[in-house]
């Protein structure tokens, strides 16, 4: 019988308010969430297994919750986080420009935590936007600049994106860890 082994990946996800990153969690984990972590540090928590190549990988996510600013620090969060998505929102308000801008923060104050592990950028709220017009340039060149591993449009409302986005994270870790 082939032997199958265990993953366990810490992924924190980053972002500004209301971007969108409680709710792509939830959309991704059909809403297993540990809460009093919320209370403890600031962060909710959710665990969830996934059957990958016949491994089992238990990814762990770390949500930033209330504090919702790039200041936010607290050793927990991003202790021993192996991979980071960060979130911003398409939607064209003052909201959405600023997590846009603010990529570059949340990208530093990570590479200061966690040195260089993955990241992935997910801009969110795809649903509220005509896909077509979106500037995929001004976004693409973030992402060459940062050495983020992709981009993906998504929406925690339909879903779009959100499977394909969550699993280039863990397909990443998967084969980096796996072939050690
Ligand atoms: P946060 O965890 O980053 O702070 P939340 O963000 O997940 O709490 O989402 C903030 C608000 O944006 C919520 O609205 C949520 O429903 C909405 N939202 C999140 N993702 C999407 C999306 O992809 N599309 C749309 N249209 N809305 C989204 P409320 O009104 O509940 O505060
Ligand atoms: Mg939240």
């Amino acid at each position: 019988m082939k032997n199958f082994e265990e993953f366990r990946f810490k992924i924190v996800v980053v972002g500004d308010g209301a971007v969108g990153k409680t709710s792509l969690i939830k959309n991704f984990t059909k809403g297993i969430f540990e809460k009093d972590y919320v209370k403890t540090i600031g962060a909710q928590f959710s665990k969830y297994n996934k059957e990958f190549n016949g491994d089992m990988v238990s990814l762990l996510f770390w949500d930033i919750a209330g504090q919702d600013d790039f200041n936010f620090l607290h050793h927990l969060f991003y202790k021993e986080a192996r991979a980071a998505i960060i979130v911003y929102s398409l939607e064209e308000n003052e909201l959405g420009e600023n997590s846009f801008t603010h990529i570059k923060n949340w990208y530093e104050v990570v590479e200061k935590n966690c040195g260089n592990i993955p990241i992935v950028l997910f801009a969110n709220k795809v649903d509220l936007v005509d896909e077509n017009s979106l500037d995929t340039t001004k976004i693409q060149k973030l992402v060459n600049e940062h050495n983020f591993l992709n981009f993906f449009f998504t929406s925690a409302k339909t879903g779009q994106g959100v499977v394909e986005a969550f699993n280039a994270i863990i397909e990443q870790l998967y084969l980096k860890f796996k072939t050690l």
